[in-house]
């Protein structure tokens, strides 16, 4: 059994080495997939430092670089986790071991039930209960965090789920895709929760108030891909339309388009205007990059946890 843990980023250069040092290694045929929104920092070069694979996706958007890297994703089990230093990476391998022993489809985190002081100011705890609440009436669900990046599922139910939102809605709508399927066993866990290190780059009001249109639209069943005359080729996945963050900084939905080339070699070149690559024009190519070999397989995931994981606490009962 082969486990991808797949993390986006955007200018995280200050916490994806903490964050990639902080994985147990040695419990699973284990790779790290970095998905890289073009940062400006040195949060590629760090990654690839790690042994981590690194895959560039200029498209913006969190829910874009998720479903990139869940296509590239070559483990059976995926899990997920932002690249903050906020999520317990040391929880991985019992989350991993619950979703095997329970015969379970999708895990999603709860960070609120064990969330540690100043891991979120007062407004983004209000922000995130007015989800939660809002997913909840809406859907008809009981989560206690519908906003969580963490997760943990098999690869095999992408072919079920169908969230399309490109931003931080594809948070809520995974776990609605996950939660009201009928055919998958889903269940909540709750895990620590941990102040960021790095800038943080969500906006409260401004995201809140997407997530909360976009559940709207979600039940009004008026949400549609952005990109979808790629999906419908079948290549949105795995290719790139070379979009740029001109801001420098970044934006956690990143909504600034530009064009740029994606061909990075150790150093990133742009140009303004034209897409740079040799793939054609709407459909450059994302480039994947890994600076070591990583380890060969181990005949499965080992039941034992990380020593230091007291194990996932479970707060909702398996949705059958
Ligand atoms: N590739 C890519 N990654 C992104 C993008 N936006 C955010 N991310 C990454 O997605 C993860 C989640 O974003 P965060 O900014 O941490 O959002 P959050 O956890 O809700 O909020 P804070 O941690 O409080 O800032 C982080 O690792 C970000 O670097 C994007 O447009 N592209
Ligand atoms: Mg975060």
């Amino acid at each position: 059994m082969k486990v991808s843990v797949v993390i986006p980023t955007l200018n995280e250069g200050k916490s994806i080495g903490i964050t990639i040092d902080q994985i147990p290694k040695d419990f699973a045929n284990l790779e790290i997939v970095i998905v890289d929104g073009l940062s400006k920092d040195d949060t590629v070069e760090v990654a690839r430092n790690k042994s981590a694979r690194v895959v560039m996706e200029t498209r913006k958007g969190y829910g874009r670089a998720y479903k990139s890297g869940f296509a590239s994703a070559r483990g059976d089990i995926i899990v997920t986790m932002d690249g903050d230093t906020t999520y317990p990476a040391e929880e991985i391998p019992a989350l991993v071991k619950m979703l095997i022993d329970e015969n379970l489809d999708f895990i999603t985190c709860d960070r609120i039930t064990k969330m540690e002081q100043g891991a979120m100011t007062a407004t983004h705890k209000f922000g995130n209960w007015v989800l939660k609440v809002g997913t909840n009436m809406l859907f008809g669900m009981e989560l206690k965090d519908s906003q969580s990046g963490m997760w943990v599922f098999r690869k095999s139910i992408l072919d079920k789920v169908h969230p399309v939102s490109d931003g931080m809605p594809f948070s809520e709508e995974l776990k609605i895709e996950a939660f009201k399927n009928k055919n998958l066993k889903c269940k909540e866990v709750s895990v620590p929760y941990r102040p960021r290190i790095g800038e943080v780059k969500l906006n409260t009001w401004g995201d809140g108030m997407k997530n909360l249109t976009f559940l709207m639209k979600k039940k009004t069943g008026k949400v549609e891909p952005t990109y979808k005359e790629e999906e419908k080729k079948g290549t949105a996945d795995i290719n790139s339309k070379g979009t740029e963050d001109k801001s420098g900084k970044g934006t956690a939905d990143g909504r600034e388009k530009g064009t740029a080339d994606i061909s990075r070699k150790g150093t990133e070149e742009k140009k303004e205007g034209t897409v740079k690559t040799e793939e054609k024009k709407d459909a450059p190519k994302i480039e994947e990059t890994q600076k070591t070999e990583e380890k060969k397989p181990d005949a499965s995931v080992q039941s034992t946890s990380h020593p230091s994981s007291k194990g996932p606490q479970e707060t909702e009962k398996t949705k059958e």
